[in-house]
């Protein structure tokens, strides 16, 4: 087979050339085509079938014990000019980058399956939604990229129909962490990642194409592509409000988009409708709204600690038609991981017999792989060619201090200096330290392809005559007592927060004014049915000035190491919350002062 597009064809012929496979395989996207791989796999140990009757079409892929996460330090934005990769980005110039990971592409599918995979990011016949081809070796990843994307025959003739796509080369190379880059270039909108099969590494569509590049071509064209997930707040009137949240990798993000409320929320009428867990593109409408789609079709979620608890949404998802990579497996082959259930693993994520001793059974950046339709609380309107209008952007972190549940921006300006600050304690779900406080803007460390001040910049100028823009707030769930437990109960209590966020958006909320923004009183959140007790809430709103000046003056400095090309408006912006909460200081430092 080939395509009609001659540009497609003679790139195939040119990686093939290069890589030199065995076949070369052009994928339709078909149940039947789907069947003979997961068949294939299967036979040659890549997949493990799950137990048929309580997981029917289940399937359990170990990666290589080395190969479990994002590798940030091996990512590269290879820019002709070094500044337009930005000191958030590693650089390297793009000939040499070309050089050197084509040298280890050279013969490297020998024996091998080259799929081509031609994918759409959003609804099929969205305006919004932007088309890419991704080459692989890996059938894992061809799986995968069929339950993340709308992939097959349809997307190949929406890229014939356009000529132009987004170029992504993969293989898994010899997984040797030494051999391993992840590159993207993103003039020439292409991608070539090698020597990894695990997530965001192997599956090009999503944080490299959708993030990656996309957050790049939507500078250029006046849009923004975020990491952030989308849901729907239906009140009990049967109005729906839409959000949109940026956290970084592994704090909660799946869970907040599949929300079940308290019982005295559901009794009311409350519903949360989800749309996306992990990546939004936003484009401001003929109205003046940011109308959001979300490009992806299924969710890659963290699996430890999704319980009936924490996430029922997700674990009823999860029975049927799943990948699983790296969890442990119960005695009778079913998936399993730390908070899951008291069920015992039998074997860990690497297949050896479980033990306490050798750490957690299930590897904890372990995930599931599945369609977005199975979700329970999945909205159709996740196929609006549209999208969705958003009233509210939210920004968060893990903070174990300092940082209030929520409070919301003043302005839009306030509102990208909040998200511009955001810092985070990082997770498992990129190779290095967990738990290490860094700044982290917009969720979007990881992600943005090009210069952060830049970015900025294109944020603040997303603010034009006419725009009716979404209100910003920032929240915190994972902020800690002395005694070191979570203030706040979070997961389905969230929605006490979302309630208020709401209601700021149609007007019907009050608000306290402080220096870092408006807080809610505490008798305006809904506690019905929540046993907090009161000083916790209040250690929860609380504003503790001192520490909040020793925030911004890092906050400054971090915003300084973008030198010159950090906007002055959000220099000024600084500046101004600096100065509002130094004048609230009850004992100011002032120059001169003895
Ligand atoms: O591996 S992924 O990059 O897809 C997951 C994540 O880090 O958010
Ligand atoms: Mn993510």
């Amino acid at each position: 087979m080939s395509s009609k597009l001659e540009a497609l064809n003679r790139w195939v012929a040119e990686v093939a050339a290069l890589t030199e496979p065995d076949r070369v395989h052009w994928c339709d996207g078909s149940e039947s085509e789907n069947d003979a791989l997961i068949e294939r796999m299967v036979a040659a140990g890549d997949l493990i079938e799950l137990n048929s009757k309580t997981h029917p079409n289940c399937y359990l892929h170990r990666s290589h014990p080395s190969d479990v996460a994002r590798v940030e330090h091996l990512t590269f934005v290879c820019t002709s000019e070094p500044d337009d990769a930005g000191p958030n980005n590693n650089w390297m110039d793009p000939a040499q980058a070309h050089a050197k990971i084509d040298a280890l592409f050279a013969g490297c599918m020998r024996g091998r399956t080259l799929y081509v995979i031609p994918y759409c990011m959003g609804p099929i016949d969205s305006p919004l939604a932007r088309c890419g081809v991704e080459l692989t070796d890996s059938a894992y990843v061809v799986a995968n990229m069929r339950l993340m994307t709308r992939m097959g025959a349809a997307a190949l003739a929406r890229i014939e129909r356009e000529g132009t796509f987004v170029r992504g080369l993969h293989s898994t190379g010899e997984l040797d962490p030494h051999k391993r880059y992840i590159m993207h270039f993103p003039e020439e909108l292409s991608i070539k990642s090698i020597g990894s099969g695990y997530g965001g590494n192997a599956l090009l569509g999503k944080k490299c194409h959708a993030l990656r590049i996309a957050s790049w071509q939507a500078r250029s064209e006046g849009w923004l592509a975020e990491h952030m997930l989308i849901l729907g707040v239906q009140n009990p009137k049967g109005e729906i409000f839409y959000v949109a949240a940026a956290f970084p990798s592994a704090c909660g993000k799946t869970n907040l988009a599949m929300l079940i409320p308290p019982e005295s929320y559901r009794d009311a009428g409350w519903k949360i409708w989800t749309i996306g867990d992990d990546i939004c593109w936003m484009t401001p409408g003929a109205d003046g709204r940011l109308w959001a789609i979300n490009p992806e079709a299924g969710y890659f979620g963290v699996a430890p600690g999704t319980s009936a608890k924490t996430n029922a949404n997700a674990l009823a998802m999860l029975n049927h038609d799943a990948i699983f990579t790296n969890v442990a497996v119960t005695a009778d082959d079913a998936p399993w991981w730390e908070g899951l259930s008291d069920a015992k693993p039998a074997r860990d994520w690497q297949g050896r017999d479980y033990s306490a001793a050798s750490g957690p059974a299930a590897h904890p950046n372990s995930r599931f792989t599945v369609s977005a339709r199975q979700c329970p609380s999945w909205s159709p309107r996740a196929e609006d060619a549209q999208g969705v209008p958003i009233s509210a952007i939210i920004f968060g972190g893990r903070r174990e201090h300092l940082v209030p549940l929520v409070f919301e921006a003043r302005d839009w300006t306030h509102g990208v200096l909040v998200g511009a600050s955001m810092g985070s304690e990082t997770t498992a779900a990129a190779t290095g330290a967990v738990g290490v406080l860094r700044r982290d803007s917009m969720a979007m460390k990881p992600f943005c392809g090009y210069n952060f001040a830049d970015y900025f910049a294109h944020w603040l100028g997303i603010e034009r005559p006419g725009a009716k823009l979404p209100k910003i707030f920032h929240v915190n769930w994972f902020r800690k007592g002395d005694d070191g437990k979570f203030l706040w109960p979070g997961f389905g209590d969230n929605m006490r927060v979302l309630e208020w966020i709401v209601g700021r958006c149609c007007g019907s909320e009050d608000a306290v004014e402080t220096p870092i923004g408006l807080l809610p009183h505490v008798e305006d959140l809904n506690l019905t049915g929540l046993s907090v007790p009161a000083s916790r809430l209040d250690a929860l709103l609380h504003i503790d000035t001192e520490g909040w000046i020793a925030e911004y003056e890092s906050i400054g400095e971090y915003l300084a190491s973008f030198g010159a090309r950090l906007p002055a408006r959000l220099r000024e912006e600084h500046r101004r919350v600096s100065s509002l909460l130094a004048a609230d200081n009850p004992e100011p430092v002032t120059a001169g002062s003895p």
